[in-house]
């Protein structure tokens, strides 16, 4: 039985008060609740999220990491820096990396193996540009981006990445998947992963849906068979409204 994962991408918003206000806001509000609940803040404000949320359900991701463990990589942040401040999960490869900082599915894949070994469960992000669903490239984009960010990633390891499948259309300009349109690239992707690590390992794998997704639609998104849980940018960022989608995913 797969969990449903509610995960809040803040993207590059929030100082260190502006997390401290925003958790001690959530916290009470989700006490009662049993969930999955991750929130990928900046890196400046892993520290005092980590601390806060200790003995909550929230764990905490970083929203990327470097691709090696330590040495002369200047302004990267290794899996072990996130790791000792009990970072439990790393984004990787979401659109804006991959857009606007070069990270191809090459780096993308380095990055997924190093977190696996480091023990940090690795959110992969992927998905297709407008003009590559309007050419009816969806599935061949996805199946790339999975292929090559998986590549020599053992059945065993498999079983603990979280995909998140996020068209890049759909990201900050209010458009959304229908349920429908998005349920069917997951099953596309459910069915890939079994070719490539067997039913039960796919069956195993939460994959998320990501790309406006906000309390007016999630009900209905999480409805779908094989849309586990969202990584959620915009609505994540108001505790209010951030508990709501929680409330949806229990
Ligand atoms: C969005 O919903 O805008 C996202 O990019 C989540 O990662």
């Amino acid at each position: 039985m797969r969990k449903t994962i509610i995960a809040g991408n803040w993207k590059m918003n929030k100082t260190v008060s502006e997390t401290k206000e925003f958790l001690n806001e959530l916290l009470p509000m989700i006490k009662d609740v049993n969930a999955n609940v991750i929130i990928a803040t900046p890196f400046t404000s892993l520290t005092v999220a980590s601390e806060l949320t200790k003995n909550s359900i929230v764990k905490i991701a970083a929203q990327n990491m470097g691709n090696r463990l330590k040495g002369a990589y200047t302004g990267e942040i290794s899996p072990l820096m996130l790791k000792d401040i009990d970072v439990n999960y790393v984004i990787i490869g979401h659109s804006e990396r991959r857009e606007y900082y070069g990270d191809t599915d090459f780096h993308v894949n380095e990055k997924v193996k190093l977190a696996l070994e480091t023990k940090l469960i690795p959110i992969l992000c992927i998905g297709e540009k407008l003009e590559e669903r309007e050419a009816n490239e969806t599935k061949n984009v996805v199946k790339t981006q999975i292929v090559e960010g998986l590549k020599d990633v053992s059945k065993e390891d498999a079983k603990n990445v979280v995909i998140a499948y996020e068209p890049v259309w759909a990201i900050g300009t209010g458009k959304t998947a229908t349920p429908e349109m998005a349920q069917d690239v997951h099953k596309y992707i459910r069915d890939l992963l079994a070719d490539m690590y067997g039913q039960e390992v796919s069956d195993e794998i939460s994959i998320l849906y990501g790309g406006s997704m906000k309390p007016e639609n999630v009900v209905e998104l999480l409805n779908e068979s094989d849309i586990d849980g969202g990584l959620i940018g915009g609505a994540s960022l108001e505790a209010k409204s951030f508990a709501k989608l929680i409330e949806a995913g229990k």
